[in-house]
């Protein structure tokens, strides 16, 4: 039996929480197009007859710096210096930057074995400058290993999992191999429901909202749930109500449809808006939330 711990880290957009799911065969990371969905680190948990790996979908690395960045930055850290495995994953279609030389920085700074893992293989066109990419990376670090994958179709995902397998070493499961994830499902909630706002609203509300599941009672053939939508300025909260309340709906039977597959259950589900002044630079809120740990403090600085 194979036991152990593997960190993606790439940056955004990559396909990393797309691989989790598509590993998983659930929605355990959401996902969008839009850059900085992932704000925790979410443990996926993947069972086989011969096997468990425990896999971190990390936030990565952000340009801006508020307090909750900060944290989510040195918790991907510590995530990637405690694991057995690290998978680098880079979208096949893009030129290495300043960001990426960032990351295989912190990954020397490991001393965890890593592999390259490229992404998004169906959007390649031209294979003579894909290669010539993919060298740029290869030439400033001795990668394990290196994958190419479509986390969205699945293309040799099996192999990559069959290579991590090859890496780790003999253990037992250390969680039920029922589990699918060690978070709450009460975060995957909070989670669905931040997606749909990410998905239906543009510019600053994406970043500047969380979402806070504030009752569940589970009633005779349906789960009933109240969340708030926190966001950060007054001005925020028409977007999301929307006309006539338009959006609040709209983010809220999305989410509904998902919540009810995950929980298997006919689920009814109320949502409010809440502002919360500057809550993203405040550590009382952000540990209220789930996105402050306090341990950053201690290790780094
Ligand atoms: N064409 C294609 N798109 C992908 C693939 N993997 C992920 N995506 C898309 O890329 C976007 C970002 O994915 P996400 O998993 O949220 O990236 P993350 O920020 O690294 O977690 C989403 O719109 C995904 O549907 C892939 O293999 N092929
Ligand atoms: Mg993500």
């Amino acid at each position: 039996m194979k036991f152990g711990s593997v960190a993606l880290i790439g940056k955004c957009s990559v396909g990393k929480s797309t691989f989790i799911n598509q590993v998983l065969k659930v929605k355990l990371s959401i996902t969008s197009h839009k850059v900085q969905t992932t704000r925790n680190l979410i443990s996926g948990i993947y069972n086989d007859d011969d096997s468990q790996i425990v896999i971190y979908d990390t936030p990565g690395i952000f340009k801006s710096m508020n307090l909750m960045n900060e944290e989510m930055f040195k918790a991907t850290k510590r995530c990637l210096s405690s694991s057995d495995l690290i998978l680098f994953i880079i979208n096949s279609t893009d030129v290495m930057n300043h960001i990426d030389e960032s990351i295989i920085k912190m990954i020397k700074n490991t001393d965890v074995p890593c592999i390259l893992v490229v992404n998004k293989v169906d959007l390649i066109t031209d294979e003579k400058e894909f290669f010539e990419r993919l060298n740029e990376y290869k030439k400033l670090y001795d990668f394990k290993e290196c994958v190419a994958i479509s986390a969205l179709f699945g293309t040799n995902v099996d192999l990559l999992i069959k290579d991590i397998k090859d890496m780790l070493d003999e253990g037992d499961p250390i969680y039920d191999t029922e589990l699918f994830t060690n978070q709450p499902v009460r975060f995957l909630v909070q989670e669905y429901v931040r997606e749909k706002v990410i998905n239906l609203t543009h510019e600053e509300i994406p970043h500047s909202i969380t979402c806070v599941v504030e009752m569940w009672e589970e009633k005779e053939n349906v789960t009933k749930i109240c969340a708030s939508i926190i966001c950060e300025k007054e001005s925020q909260k028409p977007i999301l109500i929307g006309k006539g309340g338009h959006m609040i709906k709209e983010i809220g039977s999305e989410a509904r449809k998902d919540i009810e597959e995950l929980l298997g259950n006919k689920v009814y589900l109320e949502l409010f808006v809440k502002v919360r002044e500057d809550w993203r630079n405040k550590k009382d809120l952000l540990k209220s939330y789930g996105l402050y740990t306090g341990k950053a403090k201690d290790e780094d600085e």
